[in-house]
């Protein structure tokens, strides 16, 4: 307990009041990008890598979507899921988009599967200033191939 009490900080206070633990920032770098990414920029490098005009490792395709390797590895295994469609962020999506977003964790699984994630793995929506994104085009990260702590920083 007294670990995490020391991991308490002033913005860790919900806007309902709730007091949250969260880690330290060890990953300012990636924090303060997002940060300064934060709004609804689009097109973003994303759709230069759906075009083919930025190189990416592309592990998979279809007409709805596209999964490539992070350019950051967070763990042995990461990849990134996005929709063809540019839909910012999660925050923006509607029930229009309810079979489009199950295409994406379906294809998400199966892609783990063949990266060989048969010990589980972590699928992660960044959403916004708070939630860290950087790129605003949706895009779920996997990680996979070590163990995951929680809760996340
Ligand atoms: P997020 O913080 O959730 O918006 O994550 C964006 C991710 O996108 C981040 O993990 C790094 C990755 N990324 C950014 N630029 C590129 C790029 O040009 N190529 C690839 N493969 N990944 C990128």
């Amino acid at each position: 307990m007294a670990a995490l009490a020391r991991d308490l900080c002033p913005r860790s206070v919900s806007p309902r009041g709730q007091r949250c633990y969260t880690a330290p920032d060890t990953q300012d770098g990636e924090v303060a990008k997002a940060q300064r990414a934060a709004g609804d920029h689009a097109p973003t490098i994303f759709s230069k890598i759906l075009a083919r005009t930025v190189p990416a490792t592309v592990l998979y395709e279809d007409e709805k979507c596209m999964a490539f390797r992070d350019v950051a590895p967070q763990a042995p295994v990461h990849f990134l899921v996005i929709p063809k469609q540019p839909i910012p962020r999660v925050s923006r999506v509607g029930p229009e988009d309810t079979e489009l977003l199950g295409h994406l964790l379906v294809v998400a699984s199966r892609t783990a599967r063949a990266e060989g994630l048969h010990d589980g793995y972590r699928v992660v929506i960044n959403d916004g200033k708070h939630g860290a994104q950087s790129v605003y085009h949706l895009h779920l990260h996997v990680l996979g191939g070590r163990q995951m702590g929680w809760p996340p920083g």
